[in-house]
C-alpha cells in the first residue's frame, strides 16, 4: 500500500510536466529511505536531467540502501544525457520499483536487466497502466517515429460541424472550447486543411484563461499553395506555421510564402499530399503529438488511411439539420457497417452543456 502511494506521488510529479517534455516522456521519481521521502524529481524537458537524476541528487548520501520509485524504466543508453541505470547503481540504491517499461528500442528492458544483473531488487508493473496512459503519445512516437494523432471535432447532436451556410462559430460552449485550448497546449503541432483556413481563417493559437498556454506549431495541408495571402495563420510572429504542399505547387508560390517566414514542406507526391508522407516528415522534425482540427475531408483522409490513434469529440445539444450541412467525417465513407471504424476505451465527461467523448481507434 505504501509502495502504491509513493508511486502515485511519482506519477503526480511527472504529470505536472504535461506539455513540456516532448519529444521525451513524462517521468517522475521518489527516493525513500526508512519510510521517509529523501528525494523527489521529475523530468522537466528534453535535453535536461532525467527524473531519477534529480531525485538522487536531492537524496545525496541518503540514497545508500534506499528504494527508488520511477514511473518509467530507468534508461540504459547514452542519449542527450547519460544512462540513469548507471546513476542508480552508483548512488547505492538497494531496490528499484518501476511502473512501466520504456518502449524506446534503445532501452526496452535493458535498463531493468542492467539493474538486476548488478544484484538490485527490481519490481516492475506497479501502476503500469497509469504510467502508460500518461505517456501514450511518447509510446507511439518512439516506436513508429511518427506523431501520435488525436482527431478533435465539435459537432451537434445530429453530427454536423457547421450549418448549411458554413457557420460553425460556435457549436460548443465556453467550457468545451477552453478544453480544446488545453489540447492545443499539450500538442506539439496542430493540423488543418487549406479549406478550413479559407472558410474560418483561424489563428490556431492556445488561449487558456487561467494559465499561460504553449502555442503548437501550426501545419496546413495545401497541395497547390492556394492559401489566401491575408490568412491570419500566415502571421508567424505568434507561432510558427508550416505548409505542406505537393509537387503541384509552383516554385514562385513556394518562394513568396517562404519569404514571409512560413516553412514550406514539399512532399514527393505529384498531386494530392499523402498523409503518410506528412506524418513521416513531422516525425523527422521531432513532432511527437499532432492534433488534427481539420474539416470533414481532412478527417476522412486521416481516418481512411488509418492515421488516427485517438478521437476527441465535443457534442453540443443542438440540432441543425440540412442535407448539405457538413459532417465530421466525409470522404467516400464505408458502405458496409462491418467496415466502420470502431473505438475502444471510451470515456465521457460533461463540460458545461456539452459532452466530451474520448476513444481510441482499435
Ligand atoms: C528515464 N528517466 O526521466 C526520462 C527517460 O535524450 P535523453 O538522454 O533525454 O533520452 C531520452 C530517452 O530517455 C527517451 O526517449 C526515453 O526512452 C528515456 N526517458 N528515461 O530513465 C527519465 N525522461
Ligand atoms: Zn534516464
Amino acid at each position: 500500500m505504501l509502495d502504491e502511494s509513493y508511486m502515485r506521488l511519482a506519477l503526480e510529479l511527472a504529470k505536472a510536466q504535461r506539455g513540456q517534455t516532448s519529444p521525451n516522456p513524462m517521468v517522475g521519481s521518489v527516493v525513500v529511505k526508512d519510510q521517509q521521502i529523501v528525494g523527489l524529481g521529475a523530468h522537466l524537458r528534453a535535453g535536461e536531467a532525467h527524473a531519477e537524476v534529480h531525485a538522487l541528487q536531492m537524496a545525496g548520501d541518503k540514497a545508500q540502501n534506499a528504494t527508488i520509485y520511477v514511473t518509467l524504466e530507468p534508461c540504459s543508453h547514452y542519449g542527450r544525457t547519460p544512462p540513469c541505470a548507471d546513476q542508480v547503481l552508483e548512488a547505492g540504491i538497494k531496490k528499484v520499483v518501476v511502473a512501466a517499461l520504456d518502449p524506446n528500442p534503445l532501452v526496452a528492458g535493458r535498463g531493468i536487466e542492467k539493474l538486476k544483473k548488478a544484484g538490485l531488487e527490481v519490481e516492475v508493473g506497479l501502476l503500469a497502466r497509469e504510467s502508460e496512459k500518461m505517456n501514450e503519445a511518447f509510446n507511439h512516437y518512439i516506436v513508429h517515429k511518427k506523431p501520435f494523432v488525436t482527431m478533435k471535432t465539435a459537432t451537434t447532436l445530429d453530427g454536423k460541424i457547421a450549418t448549411v451556410t458554413g457557420e460553425s462559430q460556435w457549436i460548443t460552449g465556453e467550457e468545451a472550447r477552453q478544453d480544446v485550448h488545453l489540447l492545443r497546449h499539450e500538442s506539439d503541432a496542430i493540423l488543418v486543411g487549406v479549406q478550413t483556413v479559407i472558410k474560418d481563417n483561424p489563428r490556431l493559437t492556445t488561449r487558456l484563461e487561467r494559465a499561460e498556454g504553449r502555442h503548437p506549431l501550426r501545419v496546413v495541408l495545401d497541395s497547390t499553395l492556394r492559401i489566401p495571402r491575408d490568412a491570419q495563420i500566415l502571421d508567424t510572429s505568434v507561432a510558427p506555421t508550416w505548409i505542406c504542399c505537393s509537387q503541384a505547387a509552383s516554385r514562385e508560390d513556394i518562394s513568396t510564402l517562404s519569404e514571409r517566414g512560413v516553412r514550406i514542406i514539399q512532399t514527393e507526391d505529384s498531386e494530392r499530399i499523402s498523409i503518410g508522407n506528412v506524418l513521416k516528415k513531422l516525425g523527422e522534425e521531432h513532432v511527437s503529438t499532432l492534433l488534427v482540427e481539420g474539416g470533414g475531408e481532412i478527417n476522412a483522409s486521416f481516418l481512411e488511411g488509418g492515421h488516427v490513434q485517438k478521437v476527441v469529440t465535443y457534442i453540443a445539444p443542438k440540432l441543425i439539420g440540412g442535407h448539405l450541412a457538413p459532417t465530421a467525417f466525409r470522404g467516400e465513407g464505408f458502405s458496409s457497417l462491418k467496415d466502420a471504424i470502431s473505438l475502444k476505451d471510451l470515456s465521457m465527461e460533461q463540460l458545461g452543456n456539452d459532452f466530451k467523448v474520448t476513444g481510441y481507434i482499435r
